[in-house]
C-alpha cells in the first residue's frame, strides 16, 4: 500500500494501516522539519477527537489541547457571544495546532516502525485502472524511482500527484470560487478575546482565532490579487483594529507577525473519490474554504473510513467497504461544504450592482440577528459549526 502525503489524512491512514499489520509506505515531498512546522488548522471537531482517541492517537491533544466553545460576532449593530459549546449537541472544539497534531501522528508512526520517505515527491500514479498501480517518485537528490502497490491513497492535497494523475472524465469536479480572499496572519501574541472573533464590517471581514496562549491567528479580507507582502505591519494592525472595532471593545494584543499568506477562498469536491485502485482523501478529495474550519477534520474522518475499508479488503478479502468509500464520505463532505458556504455568505459582502449588494447586506444583517435571538438558529449553528 502506498500513501501519498504526510498531512493529517496520510498520517492517520498510515497509522491505522500500520496498526492493522498492513504493509505500507508513506511518500512525502517535503522534509520532516517542514511537515512538522507547517501551521494551518487549529480547531478540531469533537468527532475528530473521538476518532483519534479510538486509535490511541490523542495523547498530545488531550494533554496540550484546550476546549473552546464560544464565538463572538461584531457588527455595526453591536456584538454578542454564542456559547456554541453548550448549544446544539453541547460539544466544544478542541484547539490544537495542526503542526502539533501532525508531529504527534508522525512520531507515533515512526516510533512503531512505520515506513516513510521524506523528500520523495510523487510525480504520477500509473495504472490505477488496471489494478496494478505504481507511483513514479522523484527523490530529493533528483533520482527517480517507482513504487508498486495493490492500492494507492492520494492524501497529497489539492496540488498533489493523485489529482493530477486522474485521466480526463474519470471523476467529476464540482468547483466554486467564492470570489473572496483572506490575508491569513499568525501572530506571536496571546489571543485578544476568549472567543473566536468574527467581525463583519463595511471594509470587509476580520477574524480572530486562538491557537495557543502565545499565538493567535488573524484574518483580513483583502482584494483578490494583492500580494501578502504589500501590507505594512502598521496597515495590518490599523485595519484589524478598525474592523474588530477595538476602540469600542478593547485593543488587540499586538505581536510579531510570524507568518502571512493570502488564501483565495474556493471549494471543490471530486466525485467519486475512487478511480480504480487510487483513492482520494483529505484536500485531495475535497477542498473546503477555511471559513468554517472543516478541512483537517474531514481529512481525519475520511482517513479512518478508508483505513477500515482497506484493512477489510487487504486482510479479509472483503472489498465492500472500498466500493462504498465514496458514498460514505460524500454526504459528510457536502454537509460541511454547505455550512462553509453559509458562513462565507454571512461574513462577506458581495461585490456587484448596488441593488444586489444592499439586498445581500440586509439579508446578512437579518441572519446575524436571527443568530443572536433565535435559540433554534443557535442550536443549528452550533451543531454544524462543530460537526463533521
Ligand atoms: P495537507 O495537510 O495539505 O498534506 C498533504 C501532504 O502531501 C504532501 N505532498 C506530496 N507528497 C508527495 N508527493 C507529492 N506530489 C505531494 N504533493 C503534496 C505535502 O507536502 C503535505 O505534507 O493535506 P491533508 O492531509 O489532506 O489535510 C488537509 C488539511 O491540512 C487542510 O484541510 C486544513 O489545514 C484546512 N484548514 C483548517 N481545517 C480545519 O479543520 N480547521 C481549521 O481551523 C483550519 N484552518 C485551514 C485553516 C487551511 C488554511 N490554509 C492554509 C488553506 C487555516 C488555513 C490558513
Amino acid at each position: 500500500m502506498v500513501v501519498l502525503g504526510a498531512g493529517p489524512a496520510g498520517l492517520v491512514l498510515g497509522n491505522l494501516l500500520h496498526a492493522s499489520g498492513i504493509d505500507c509506505v508513506i511518500l512525502e515531498r517535503a522534509d520532516r522539519a517542514h511537515v512538522q512546522t507547517r501551521a494551518r488548522a487549529g480547531f478540531l471537531a469533537p468527532n475528530t477527537v473521538r476518532v483519534l482517541e479510538r486509535h490511541g492517537l490523542a495523547e498530545g491533544l488531550r494533554r496540550r489541547g484546550r476546549e473552546h466553545g464560544a464565538c463572538e460576532f461584531r457588527t455595526d449593530d453591536g456584538r454578542f457571544t454564542l456559547e456554541y459549546g453548550s448549544l446544539g449537541r453541547g460539544e466544544p472544539h478542541t484547539v490544537y495546532p495542526q503542526q502539533e497534531l501532525v508531529t504527534d501522528l508522525l512520531t507515533r508512526y515512526v516510533d512503531t516502525g512505520g515506513r516513510i520517505r521524506f523528500g520523495a515527491e510523487a510525480v504520477a500514479v500509473h495504472g490505477a485502472r488496471t489494478g496494478r498501480p505504481s507511483v513514479t517518485v522523484r527523490e530529493a537528490d533528483g533520482r527517480t524511482g517507482r513504487w508498486q502497490a495493490r492500492y494507492v491513497a492520494g492524501c497529497d492535497g489539492r496540488r498533489g500527484a493523485a489529482r493530477a494523475s486522474l485521466p480526463p472524465g474519470a471523476v467529476r469536479r464540482h468547483h466554486r470560487d467564492h470570489g473572496v480572499s483572506w490575508l491569513g496572519l499568525l501572530v506571536e501574541a496571546p489571543p485578544s478575546l476568549d472567543a473566536v472573533g468574527y467581525a463583519v464590517h463595511g471594509r470587509g471581514f476580520a477574524g480572530h482565532m486562538a491557537r495557543t496562549d502565545r499565538i493567535t491567528r488573524y484574518y483580513l479580507q483583502c482584494e483578490r490579487g494583492r500580494p501578502a507582502g504589500s501590507w505594512s505591519q502598521d496597515a495590518i494592525w490599523a485595519e484589524l483594529e478598525l474592523r474588530m472595532r477595538a476602540a469600542a471593545y478593547g485593543p488587540l494584543h499586538r505581536g510579531r507577525i510570524v507568518q502571512r499568506g493570502v488564501v483565495d477562498l474556493d471549494s471543490d469536491v471530486l466525485e467519486p473519490l475512487r478511480h480504480g485502485s487510487l483513492f482520494l482523501a483529505g484536500d485531495a478529495a475535497s477542498v473546503i474554504s477555511p471559513s468554517a474550519a472543516k478541512g483537517a477534520n474531514l481529512a481525519v474522518l475520511e482517513a479512518e473510513i478508508l483505513a477500515r475499508a482497506l484493512a477489510d479488503d487487504l486482510a479479509h478479502g472483503d472489498g465492500e467497504g472500498l466500493d462504498r468509500y465514496s458514498a460514505r464520505c460524500l454526504p459528510h463532505i457536502w454537509r460541511a461544504q454547505d455550512f462553509s458556504q453559509w458562513m462565507i455568505r454571512l461574513l462577506h459582502g458581495p461585490s456587484g450592482p448596488e441593488g444586489e449588494t444592499s439586498f445581500h447586506n440586509a439579508l446578512r444583517r437579518s441572519r446575524i440577528e436571527s443568530l443572536r435571538t433565535s435559540r433554534s438558529q443557535q442550536d443549528w449553528f452550533a451543531e454544524n459549526y462543530v460537526g463533521v
